[in-house]
């Protein structure tokens, strides 16, 4: 495993300050009525896709939730194509026809947007199953939520995906939260990482509120997965900051509990990390926010001026011709 240096802490860090700014202004457009339906921020998440994905490689593919626009921009996905599809626009990466919840590029083996709780999980076997049974050593990054833990479809694939072998990591993202019910109130064992024993697999936990701790450890656990073709399970602490769809004012849990979490801010503690390292000042930082901005306000402008979809699109893609 590569260890964190400069140049990839700057990459790092630019790509959760893009997550980061790119969805503060999606809830604006929503706001503005731009954007409508439903819209799921990864705001304070950040650090568990940075630190995963900065291990892939072009082999490997990526699936998850409806929270799905962060993934999309760490795998490289344009902001100009997420941000029109979230708008309904044609230019979107899915023509349109996916919106906020559905993000997929073929291109950047990113599997989707799942609005079906846990609907990704059994796609993330599968996208793991078929790269091994043509051949390649790819591994797929399957998240989900704590609240999808306790369902049916994720201890069937646990138990498929160790019996068989398949290089699949999943990877869930405990917010603490499923929609308004805290986790401790719906899930019989919080700590998720102990199903795997269940399954034997391996179990791991990982704070996700810290990008160093974040990349380093799934810098083994991927390289592990790759050589064994084992499956895993990280359980990976992490905090909302806004409600769980932009609709939800979040009451259900108090200032003071969101300050903690706050505080333990993935960017700002990341960038604190590089300063003493001594590969950042704050010039430096100031210059990287100018930059994001500029490519989120981009976004959104390419978004407002894009074309709907004409009417013959609507039943295109539906079907396989
Ligand atoms: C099968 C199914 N049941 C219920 C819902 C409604 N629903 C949408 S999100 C959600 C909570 C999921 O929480 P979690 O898995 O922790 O993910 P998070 O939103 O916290 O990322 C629920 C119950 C749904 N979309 N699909
Ligand atoms: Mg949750």
């Amino acid at each position: 495993m590569k260890p964190i240096n400069k140049e990839s802490a700057w990459k790092m860090l630019e790509q959760m300050v893009l997550c980061r700014r790119f969805e503060e202004a999606t809830i604006k457009a929503y706001q503005q009525k731009f954007i409508t339906g439903f819209l799921h921020t990864y705001i304070g998440q950040e650090a568990c896709a940075v630190g995963a994905m900065a291990h892939m490689t072009d082999e490997d593919s990526f699936v998850t939730s409806y929270r799905c626009h962060a993934q999309g921009l760490i795998a490289g996905m344009t902001p100009r194509s997420i941000m029109a599809e979230l708008y309904g626009k044609i230019t979107g990466c899915v023509r349109g026809k996916g919106g906020s919840m559905h993000v997929f590029s073929k291109q950047h083996k990113h599997l989707g947007g799942h609005g079906i709780v846990g609907g990704q999980i059994p796609i993330g076997a599968g996208a793991a199953f078929a790269n091994r049974y043509q051949g390649g050593n790819g591994i797929n990054l399957c998240y989900f939520g704590d609240g999808a833990s306790m369902q049916g479809v994720f201890h069937e694939c646990m138990n498929l995906a160790s019996l068989w072998n398949i290089p699949v990591i999943y990877i869930c993202e405990n917010n603490m939260y499923g929609m308004g019910t805290r986790n401790d109130r719906a899930l019989s064992n919080t700590e998720v990482q102990e199903f795997a024993a269940a399954y034997k697999v391996n179990g791991y936990k990982v704070d996700g509120m810290d990008l160093v701790a974040s990349h380093e450890a799934f810098g083994k656990i991927i390289e592990e997965a790759r050589r064994t073709s084992r499956p895993a399970l990280v359980n990976v602490i992490t905090y909302r900051y806004k409600g769980h769809s932009v609709s939800d004012a979040a009451n259900y849990r108090t200032a003071e509990e969101l300050q903690c979490w706050v505080e333990k801010d993935p960017i700002g503690r990341f960038f604190q990390h590089m300063q003493k390292q001594g590969w950042i000042d704050d010039d430096g930082y100031k210059a990287l926010e100018k930059k994001v901005k500029d490519i989120v306000t981009d976004s959104v402008q390419f978004a407002e001026e894009s074309p709907w979809p004409p009417m013959d699109e609507l039943a295109k893609h539906t079907y396989a011709d």
